[in-house]
């Protein structure tokens, strides 16, 4: 009868201990679950909202290595580096990309690319007569990211001197973002209008 007893009491004592035990085990498992949720969630938004750099794996995919200039132009081109390279090449120096967050994502010492204008100018934007000036320029990438220029700013603003498709960045050629990028150098923030994998800048008119 003594030994039962005994017998009960230590079951009850390992069991009490194992039930302890395991209940401290899922809430170490539960913290750990909202831990790693508040990360992911902290990271999703940092994603979303363009503040956190894009994976390499992301780059492989959206690589593009000619830019199409389409739309209300006389002479559609596709433009490849070494097409870039037989136009005006101009030197850029110490140009940064600032997100709109004030997150500073790149610090370029050098980069050559020749004016949107330029590109442009040789395309030569369908035009009736000297007041038709409502046009719009997208800039597109693969991934469909986007960037807006009006006529006004690239040809009759100081913005237009400004805003170049590179090909080269610190003394080598661009490969994970693209081959190509558009960048508007005298924006405040120039992130937005920073536009990696560029695909296409197409031009529309305001009707
Ligand atoms: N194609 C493409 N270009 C893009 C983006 C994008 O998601 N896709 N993000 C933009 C944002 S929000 C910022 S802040 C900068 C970031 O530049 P980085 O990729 O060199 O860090 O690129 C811009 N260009
Ligand atoms: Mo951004």
């Amino acid at each position: 009868m003594k030994y039962t007893k005994m017998i009960a009491a230590t079951l009850a004592i390992v069991f009490a201990c194992w039930a302890c035990n395991n209940s401290e085990k899922a809430d170490q498992i539960a913290n750990g679950k909202k831990a790693q949720q508040a990360a992911f969630n902290t990271w999703k938004e940092g994603k979303e909202a363009g503040m956190v750099p894009i994976p390499a794996g992301d780059s492989i995919k959206y690589i593009s290595k000619q830019v199409t200039v389409t739309g209300e132009v006389e002479f559609p081109l596709t433009l490849t580096v070494d097409s870039l390279k037989k136009m005006n090449v101009a030197t850029i120096e110490n140009f940064q990309v600032v997100c709109q967050s004030g997150a500073n994502m790149k610090n370029d010492k050098t980069c050559k690319g020749v004016l949107l204008k330029e590109i442009l100018e040789k395309a030569k934007i369908k035009q009736d007569n000297h007041k038709d000036r409502n046009f719009y320029i997208v800039a597109r990438a693969t991934d469909n990211y986007k960037a807006t220029f009006s006529w006004a700013e690239i040809f009759n603003n100081p913005t237009g001197q400004n805003v170049y498709v590179l090909f080269e960045e610190n003394g080598i050629p661009i490969q994970l973002q693209g081959a190509m990028i558009l960048i508007s150098r005298n924006d405040i923030k120039t992130g937005p209008r920073h536009v990696i994998w560029l695909k296409s800048i197409e031009v529309n008119k305001v009707i």
